[in-house]
């Protein structure tokens, strides 16, 4: 049986979750749709624009831009799938193209869209790019499989862009978060494994991933990143923070010991995967320091939750920098 949503407890809490979540569903849609859920997200002009992933009923996703003016409600949502899989050039997305990441990239002067492919040898991320919602043109595979949440920097580190992803390989001990550079977006290299999944009972043991994009602060990378704990009853996927050197994000500054944000409420509790908040986007407003965070609840909704970036840089500082002890 499901719990209702539990009483506060006397934790801290960092993300507010809005009233009127969920904010999008497939009775939204202005086709058929499954499901929608895991959104990339981004500020364009006064239009917050969402891709989000939507599941047919094949069980295959493509991506559709919802456009609104307060990032709420009003959402204006493509007629048609607005990133379908190009079936045609791109065989690598057979079963689908699901959680895109967008990065504004300064000097390129375009979003760039990291995303997952469905291949029938599994997952890998893609890139593609975009001036304005509207068209798109692919880079291509970037990462053989099975590798997914994979978002860009906004900005390069000397000369090369760089990563950060989850490459996941058959008989190995767990599922870490990794950095790769690169000099053009196409050819990756220095791959390096900047966050571990903790072992045995730690709520990120054994599966992590980045949730969306790095925000830059003044005072780091902040990560939002989900871990996976298996259990009897499913997984538990839950969010923890984490806080990278500005200047060289392999160095990883904090990590929160505890998770931040987990599943409590009914829509996050109940749907096609159970137990489930999944962001893939973030927004902060650099004038009031609030962050809109979008995720999909339990692979069925789009809800919002929001946080003060100082509230999350404050209780980062307490979090232990990593090293012996958290393994
Ligand atoms: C992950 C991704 C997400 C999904 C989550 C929970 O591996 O595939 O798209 O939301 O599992 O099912």
């Amino acid at each position: 049986m499901i719990r209702e949503a539990k009483p506060p407890s006397l934790h801290r809490v960092l993300f507010h979750r809005h009233n009127d979540n969920p904010i999008l569903s497939a009775g939204d849609w202005p086709y058929p749709a499954h499901t929608v859920f895991n959104a990339g997200a981004c500020q364009r002009g006064d239009e917050t624009i969402l891709l989000v992933r939507v599941e047919d009923r094949r069980g295959h996703s493509h991506l559709t831009v919802a456009r609104s003016n307060d990032g709420i409600s009003n959402w204006q949502i493509d007629s048609k799938p607005s990133f379908p899989p190009d079936l045609v050039n791109h065989s690598e997305e057979a079963w689908g193209v699901e959680d895109p990441r967008l990065t504004w990239v300064e000097d390129r002067n375009e979003w760039i869209i990291a995303y997952t492919s469905y291949s029938p040898s599994g997952p890998l991320v893609s890139l593609a790019r975009t001036e304005d919602f509207t068209s798109f043109s692919r880079l291509g595979p970037v990462m053989p499989p099975e590798d997914k949440d994979a978002a860009i920097f906004p900005r390069r580190f000397g000369n090369r862009y760089a990563m950060i992803h989850r490459p996941v390989s058959a008989g190995s001990s767990g599922a870490h978060i990794w950095l790769s550079f690169s000099p053009d977006l196409i050819h990756w290299g220095d791959h390096q494994i900047i966050l571990h999944a903790r072992r045995g009972a730690w709520w990120d043991a054994n599966k992590i991933g980045l949730s969306p994009p790095p925000m830059e602060t003044k005072e780091g990378w902040l990560i939002l990143y989900h871990g996976v704990r298996h259990t009897a009853g499913g997984c538990l996927y839950r969010l923890g923070l984490a806080l990278l050197d500005l200047e060289d994000p392999c160095r990883v500054l904090r990590r929160s010991d505890e998770w931040i944000f987990a599943p409590e409420m009914p829509y996050e509790r109940q749907g096609d995967v159970n137990d489930v908040v999944f962001p893939c986007g973030w927004i902060l407003n650099k004038v009031t320091g609030v962050i809109r965070l979008y995720y999909g609840g339990a692979d069925s909704c789009l809800a919002l939750a929001t946080a003060n970036v100082s509230d999350l840089l404050d209780y980062l500082r307490q979090c232990p920098a990593p090293g012996a002890g958290h393994a």
